[in-house]
């Protein structure tokens, strides 16, 4: 909750992301208070900032970083409008949450791996919050432990509701499998060297052009699979499931968060309809975990190195949906700097 000596955070764009973190900020993480809302959208910025002591509106996320109260940033703008925010924080030599994809390629990743570089030391933490999501946790401990024996293979399965109108064929890799690439790289601490997309025959729910379902083959550099259903529009809610296949046991996530309800003779439970309901005690404990860091002057979480790597994947993703082969990662070497 906001404190006198809390955090100053600004806000960079307040679409749906956006406007939950300002409402978590506000009323749910100790320890910071939002002083600054940033958006495109004057109408919408102001109303926002009307609703909260101390807030100031602003149309560019230029003039917010500069301001005198502004301590920390949380950027929540289209993943096209990151790089620039991103170097104008490292410039202000600001600490930053930047929510995925860091940036939507590789090329522009790199940029800012190398910004980060230059500043001398690490400031942005990569809002992959599935790393915060309790089960996932649980998940990784497992694999680390070794109880299960090496990993073989992960099925993910991703399903949306439906997607906003805008949203494209490309999205479905940049936006949605991001998630998956960056998990995978997590839990099996490798890197993904190939990725293949296929397109099955698309639903009659999914608008003309979009190719959903895909189903993404990752390919690691240890030898170790995992596919991903990607299913934008599923119909019935919000799903995100993974399942681990190891040498001496499988482990499984995200089937059942319960309550599991039996009445009237049938039992069964709710799904939810979004990610922000779906992963909200994630965004909850991944928002504190940047707040309490950044107030003891660290930087933890998912690294420039992680958003650059999942935003290579993503590319090499994207050219294999156009091109309908398998194409290999192309990745520089990991920076000393990032460990
Ligand atoms: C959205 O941007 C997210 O990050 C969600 O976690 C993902 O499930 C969804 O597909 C994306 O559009």
């Amino acid at each position: 909750m906001p404190s006198q000596n809390a955090l100053r955070v600004a806000v960079v764009g307040t679409g749906k992301m956006g406007a939950d973190h300002v409402r978590r900020l506000q009323q749910v993480i100790s320890g910071a208070r939002v002083t600054a809302v940033v958006d495109i959208d004057a109408e919408r910025v102001r109303g926002l900032a009307d609703g909260i002591d101390g807030c100031t509106a602003y149309t560019e996320p230029a003039a917010a970083l500069a301001a005198p109260d502004v301590d920390a940033v949380l950027i929540a703008s289209p993943g096209p409008a990151h790089e620039a925010a991103l170097i104008d924080a490292l410039a202000h030599d600001l600490p930053v949450l930047c929510e995925k994809p860091l940036t939507p390629d590789a090329a522009s990743a790199l940029r800012v791996l190398e910004a980060e570089q230059r500043l001398g030391h690490r400031r942005i933490q990569v809002g992959f919050m599935r790393r915060y999501d309790v089960e996932y946790a649980k998940l990784k401990r497992l694999l680390d432990s070794g109880e299960l024996g090496r990993a073989l293979l992960l099925h993910h399965r991703h399903r949306n509701l439906s997607m906003p109108e805008w949203f494209t064929n490309e999205m479905l890799i940049n936006d949605s499998v991001v998630h998956e690439m960056d998990v995978t790289r997590w839990l099996l601490d490798q890197e993904i060297t190939a990725i293949t997309v296929l397109k099955p025959a698309p639903t009659s729910h999914a608008p003309a052009g979009m190719n959903d379902p895909q189903f993404v083959l990752l390919e690691t550099e240890a030898g170790a699979l995992a596919d991903v259903e990607m299913f934008g529009h599923c119909g019935y809610g919000y799903q995100v499931t993974a399942e681990a296949v190891c040498e001496r046991g499988t482990a499984r996530i995200g089937d059942e968060p319960g309550p599991r309800v039996s009445v009237d003779g049938r039992w069964g439970g709710r799904i939810t309809p979004d990610y922000v309901e779906r992963f909200e005690d994630a965004y909850d404990r991944e928002v504190q975990a940047w707040v309490d860091a950044t107030r003891q002057g660290l930087v933890t979480g998912p690294s420039v190195w992680d958003g650059y790597a999942a935003a290579a994947v993503c590319e090499a993703g994207v050219r294999s949906q156009h091109e309908g082969r398998r194409v290999e990662v192309d990745l520089i070497e990991r920076p000393v700097f990032y460990g």
